[in-house]
Order: structure tokens, then C-alpha cells, then sequence
């Protein structure tokens, strides 16, 4: 028997971000994740995801916590693991482009507080709104040895999206100063063989390490895992099994099983991994019971692969319909869905792009008349301040919406001055720390009336007898 020439496939272990945001409309809170990090960080995973626009936000607004505190503590906990956070290219953590300077200071505290590797995206995969990052990523890295800006390529499915199309991408990141490529997969649509075709025929496009991110929502991320391990594929991304398949991802345990005595063998200690999933388990069964886990998340939904509609923005929409009281309403707004990203210039669905199709594709159908009503986030899709699409958006579709106005052709930020003066003097009452300067640039309701509820839990101020609706708290 000839030796095996070891290649071990590298493992990203999504449970404290992607995982909890695709199953549990991200509400994991800090307290639970801290007991079991110590043993996390002896597995040998490539990084630990934690942190991303999401978890930011829920934060703040549902759980009443500190983003940024979180991450110190994640730090704290993770001493030889790196962490690594989702970036959303010139819209950082939130839903609208920032100026350049918002986006390299959320650099520069993102590492200070703890991040190893930044993911960053863009909705409509123009990497001119991804350049501003990696230049901030490369900055610090050249001064302080840390930091490593990862370009991910959201993946999707349409004409314009061909193998040459991805090849090409993978050249451009390469010349951006990326340090390496993701496959950004938010729906599971990915099959299998096509995956093998194209990591084969990234590998040859690219020298940079390629990792690929899937979810499990149409059934076949395990498979599409193998096959691409099989084609070259450096890094994937998994859950720990209580929080694997469904929406998330594929099961940690079952892919280092998989691997194991071939020469992709992750070497990771299975053992280790059972008493990680023990932890998980009877808050799974708590989150199954208080209905935060809802069982229309976890089967297989194979129409994901007609209406390519990622994990989050599916647990997000079934909890918008049932507000409405129209949750009878799931599948026409799943047919509405791919009708809009038609509009819209066939833009891959990922925040915010997801959610910016998602609620115009709520509002046509509950409106009973399309674009009767238009957010202002698809006005600005149409005026083309998020970016350049793949295909030209539909004429008739701006004529209604957005009649006689200008559109642009340059990279949005361009056009925006330096920011970061201008919002600290908006929310100076409230600083306590530089970051807050930042979570107020990002979500200015929500981080305001968090910087209140700290205010009042500091002064032990008695919560029931605070008027939160008007945001007043006796002091
Ligand atoms: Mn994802």
C-alpha cells in the first residue's frame, strides 16, 4: 500500500454564529456559549465564526448585550483558536454603504477586540465595495501581525453566474491582496458535482487557500463537502451536530468521520467533539420547546433550490408572516421571491440584498399590486447605490418605482464623505467606549435605546418601573 500524501481538510466550526442565526433567529446569549469555549479552543479548529451582522444586532436589540463585550469574552476564553467574523463589505454589520472611514475604524476595533479573520462580502458581488476592507484588513496586519482579510464570493445561480464568471472572480480577489477565497453558499444550492467543478477550476484560476460555506437547507451539504474536499477545497464550514442540518450547516462530527483514515483526515478528536455536542444538546431541546427552534427550519426544503432563499432570511420570514398573521401566505411569497432578484438584476440573496427582495416580495404580495408600495432599500437597489448587478435590472420596474430619477455607475462610497465625526457627535451622551461610536453608526434606534437600558441597569434603576416605550427611565 503506498503512503497517503496528507491534505487534512480544515474546519470551521460555525455553532457561535451562522449556526444559531440560521436555526434560532440568532439568540444563543453570551452566558451560554462562555462554559463551554475552554473546551472548544483544545479541538484544533481553523477558526471559530462568532461574530457577523446578526448576532451584532441581536445583540443589541434582544438580548440586551454588548456586542463588542461579547467578542472580549469570546477572546478571552479562545487562547489558540482564531476567531473570525462575517463582514459585509461597505455595508460592515448593517444595511446601508458607510463611508470609508466607518469601515476601516470597524476594522481596526474588530482585531483590536479580538478577530482573526474577516469575511467579507458583498450582496451583489462587486468587489468594489470589498476593497476599502481588505485595504483596512492589510493595514493592520502590516503593523500589528494580525488580521487576515478573507474575500467570500456570494454563491448563486443564473445565466450570468458561469464557471468563467467564478474562475475570473477568483483572479480579481487574488489581485485585491485577499488572503483567501470563500464560497459563500447561503442556501444550500450548491449540488455535489457542481461543486467539484468549480473548486477544480478555482484551484487552477487561484493560489489563495479556497474554504467553502454551505447549509444544509436543500439536503445535499454533506455530499457537496465531500465532493469538494475531494476537488482541492481547504477549509469547510460546520455545525456542532445539535445545531447542524436543517438551515445550518453540515454536522462537524459526521464530516471528521467521513474524513477519517483518508488523506483528508482532519485529525480532530471525536471524543472531544461528542462532549461539545452534550453541551449543546439540552439547550437544542429548550429552543424546540420555547419555540425558538421552529421544525420547519430543520427538514429538507428542496424548493430552496427553485427559490434560492438562504437559511436566515427563511427563519426571518417565517417570523415576519407570522406577525402579519399571514403565515398562509409562505409560499406565494416564496414564488414572489425569485420574480423580485429578477427586477433587481439577478443579485445573489445575502444581506442586505436578501432581506431588501425578501420584504419587497412580502409587501407585493400582501399589497396585492406589485411595487404598489417600494421599501426605500430597493429604491436605492434601483438607483444603483448598492453596486453593480450581473444583469441589467428591469426598465419597466424603475419607471414605477423611481420615475425620472438619476441613477449611478461609480462606487457608492465615493460619493459619501467621512462619517465618523458627524455620528459621534450624534450619540456623544452616550459613549462609554470608542465601539459605541461604531454599534450607533451601525443600528442608531436600536444601539441608543440599548446605551439607555445600560444606562439605567448602571444606575440600578428599577426596570419595571421604566416607561421603555418612550424610552424614559426614572433616574
Ligand atoms: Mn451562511
Amino acid at each position: 500500500m503506498s503512503e497517503l500524501v496528507k491534505k487534512p481538510v480544515k474546519i470551521t466550526e460555525t455553532v457561535l454564529r451562522d449556526s444559531h442565526q440560521s436555526l434560532i433567529a440568532t439568540r444563543m446569549p453570551t452566558e451560554y456559549m462562555l462554559p463551554i469555549i475552554e473546551k472548544m479552543d483544545q479541538v484544533g479548529y481553523n477558526s471559530v465564526e462568532c461574530w457577523g451582522g446578526a448576532t451584532f444586532d441581536a445583540s443589541l436589540r434582544f438580548l440586551k448585550e454588548d456586542p463588542w463585550d461579547r467578542l472580549r469574552k469570546l477572546r478571552d476564553g479562545f487562547k489558540n483558536t482564531k476567531l473570525q467574523m462575517l463582514f459585509r463589505g461597505q455595508n460592515i454589520l448593517g444595511y446601508r454603504p458607510y463611508a470609508d472611514d466607518v469601515v476601516e475604524t470597524f476594522v481596526q476595533k474588530s482585531v483590536a477586540n479580538g478577530i482573526d479573520i474577516i469575511r467579507i462580502f458583498d450582496c451583489l458581488n462587486d468587489l468594489r465595495n470589498l476593497q476599502a476592507t481588505v485595504n483596512a484588513t492589510n493595514k493592520i496586519k502590516a503593523t500589528e501581525g494580525r488580521g487576515h482579510a478573507q474575500i467570500a464570493l456570494s454563491y448563486t445561480l443564473g445565466d450570468a453566474y458561469t464557471l468563467e464568471y467564478w474562475t475570473d472572480m477568483a483572479k480579481k480577489i487574488e489581485e485585491m491582496g485577499a488572503d483567501s477565497i470563500c464560497i459563500k453558499d447561503m442556501a444550500g444550492l450548491l449540488v455535489p458535482y457542481k461543486a467539484a467543478e468549480l473548486i477544480s477550476a478555482m484551484k487552477e484560476s487561484t493560489k489563495l487557500p479556497i474554504q467553502l460555506h454551505t447549509h444544509y437547507t436543500s439536503g445535499v451539504a454533506s455530499m457537496t463537502y465531500l465532493k469538494a474536499v475531494e476537488a482541492g477545497v481547504d477549509v469547510i464550514d460546520t455545525a456542532i451536530s445539535p445545531f447542524a442540518l436543517g438551515t445550518s450547516q453540515p454536522a462537524t462530527e459526521v464530516m471528521v468521520e467521513t474524513f477519517r483514515g483518508t488523506e483528508y483526515d482532519t485529525g480532530l478528536d471525536q471524543n472531544l467533539l461528542a462532549e461539545i455536542a452534550d453541551y449543546f444538546r439540552p439547550y437544542r431541546d429548550e429552543c424546540l420547546e420555547n419555540g425558538l427552534l421552529n421544525p420547519k427550519v430543520m427538514g429538507v426544503d428542496i424548493k430552496t433550490l427553485l427559490y434560492q432563499v438562504p437559511g436566515g432570511m427563511l427563519s426571518n420570514m417565517v417570523s415576519q408572516l407570522k406577525e402579519q398573521n399571514a403565515e398562509d401566505k409562505y409560499y406565494d411569497v416564496l414564488k414572489e421571491i425569485p420574480e423580485v432578484r429578477k427586477d433587481l438584476g439577478e443579485p445573489p440573496l445575502v444581506t442586505p440584498s436578501s432581506q431588501i427582495v425578501g420584504t419587497q416580495a412580502v409587501f407585493n404580495v400582501l399589497m396585492g399590486e406589485r411595487y404598489k408600495m417600494a421599501t426605500k432599500e430597493t429604491k436605492a437597489v434601483l438607483r444603483g447605490e448598492y453596486g453593480q448587478t450581473v444583469k441589467p435590472m428591469s426598465q419597466e420596474v424603475i419607471d414605477k418605482v423611481i420615475p425620472g430619477e438619476e441613477r449611478i455607475t461609480c462606487r457608492y462610497a465615493d460619493l459619501l464623505e467621512n462619517e465618523m465625526e458627524k455620528l459621534e457627535s450624534e450619540m456623544a451622551q452616550w459613549k462609554q467606549q470608542d465601539e459605541d461610536v461604531l454599534s450607533y453608526a451601525l443600528f442608531p434606534q436600536v444601539a441608543v435605546d440599548f446605551f439607555k437600558y445600560r444606562q439605567a441597569q448602571q444606575e440600578k434603576v428599577d426596570m419595571t418601573k421604566a416607561d421603555t416605550a418612550n424610552g424614559a427611565y426614572p433616574v
